[in-house]
């Protein structure tokens, strides 16, 4: 084991991958892979929470992993698996669902919002959904979380957990740091600039899947909804605009002000097809290795077969540990 830190995280394999999901959480996990250790898995746990098509859960599951790599993430230098073939994360969530309050679960925004569009399915599942999310970053004694700013809320609840757990128990946990974008922090719908960028938006002009192609991308950009003011400028209450710059800014690496200057005295429409342009150069080249990708499927296999029992090591390392400090008998 080198020295490096620990990175871990994750997507659920709901809908398809968004320009949220790569924006706030792929592109910096890629940015980040070489300067630490890095796990980073496919979520298939926490997807059941809504429910799902079987035969379409798997095919998901494998096309998400492939999009991982696609995006750039080495699976073989980092660890890439599905949470489903780790035991040791169900099994470490339980401990913590026991070290988690009600009350600290109901004030969950996520739970509240899922509950508010699934009513006729909410189910204890999805209450616990950020336990299990704290076990995944728990086990692997990580010291850095990349993700969006919806899960912040969720991954300040892992850190309490761990040192909850540690108060009673001593140094089990290392508590988690989470990095969370500048720009792309939080991507927001296309149709509905005031709520986020959802890869199970049933409107599919909401979002740009990473896979999908340029006319799609234009087309989407196109509609977006905007502002009639017809100013380019980044201020309160121009959400469909600010959401605009803060993509190129997100695909072009500048900040937002850089943008707003690049963009002075243009209409939305010119706006909307520049952004529309930038994203599809910067999927262009991970849609390509994506379609080679998926013609190697027993590299991909090797790959996540592989993962898994080094994900598995680290696991059972900690989790025996957490046994023994509960209290139970060696296995
Ligand atoms: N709109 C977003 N902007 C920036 N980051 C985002 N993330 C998600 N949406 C945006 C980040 O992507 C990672 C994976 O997300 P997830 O699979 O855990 O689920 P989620 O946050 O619940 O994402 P979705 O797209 O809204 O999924 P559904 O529709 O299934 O609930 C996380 O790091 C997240 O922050």
């Amino acid at each position: 084991m080198n020295d490096k830190k620990t990175i871990f995280s994750g997507i659920q394999p709901t809908g398809c991958i968004t320009l949220g999901n790569y924006l706030g959480a792929l592109k910096n996990w890629v940015n980040l892979q070489n300067d630490y250790n890095c796990i980073f898995s496919v979520v298939d746990l926490h997807s059941i929470t809504v429910r799902q098509d079987s035969a379409q859960l798997r095919k998901r599951c494998m096309d998400f992993l492939t999009q991982y790599l696609a995006c750039g993430i080495d699976g073989e230098e980092n660890i890439v698996f599905f949470q489903s073939h780790v035991p040791a994360h169900s099994e470490l969530a339980w401990v913590l669902n026991c070290f988690t309050y009600m009350g600290e679960l109901s004030r969950m925004t996520q739970f509240k919002d899922k509950s508010s569009k699934h009513a006729d399915n909410i189910n204890a599942g999805l209450f616990t959904y950020p336990v299990l999310m704290a076990a995944d970053i728990l086990l692997y004694q990580t010291d850095l979380v990349p993700v969006g700013i919806d899960q912040k809320q969720h991954l300040e609840l892992a850190r309490d957990i761990a040192i909850r757990f540690n108060g009673v128990f001593g140094d089990v946990f290392k508590v988690p740091e989470g990095y969370i974008p500048k720009e792309a922090a939080r991507i927001m719908s296309l149709q509905d600039p005031t709520s986020k960028m959802s890869k199970s938006d049933p409107n599919v002009n909401g979002f740009i899947s990473i896979l999908d192609d340029p006319d799609t991308i234009r087309r989407k950009f196109k509609r977006a909804v905007t502002d009639s003011e017809g100013e380019i400028a980044f201020r309160e209450g121009k959400h469909g605009v600010n959401n605009l710059l803060n993509i190129y800014s997100a695909v072009t690496n500048q900040s937002v002000e850089k943008s707003v200057n690049e963009f002075s005295g243009l209409g939305y429409g010119e706006l909307k097809e520049r952004v529309a342009q930038a994203v599809i150069e910067e999927l262009r080249p991970m849609q390509e290795r994506y379609a080679d990708l998926c013609k190697n499927k027993d590299y991909i296999n090797k790959l996540y077969t592989e993962g898994a029992q080094r994900a598995a090591y680290l696991a059972s390392k900690t989790l025996r540990k957490v046994h023994r400090k509960l209290g139970y008998v060696d296995r």
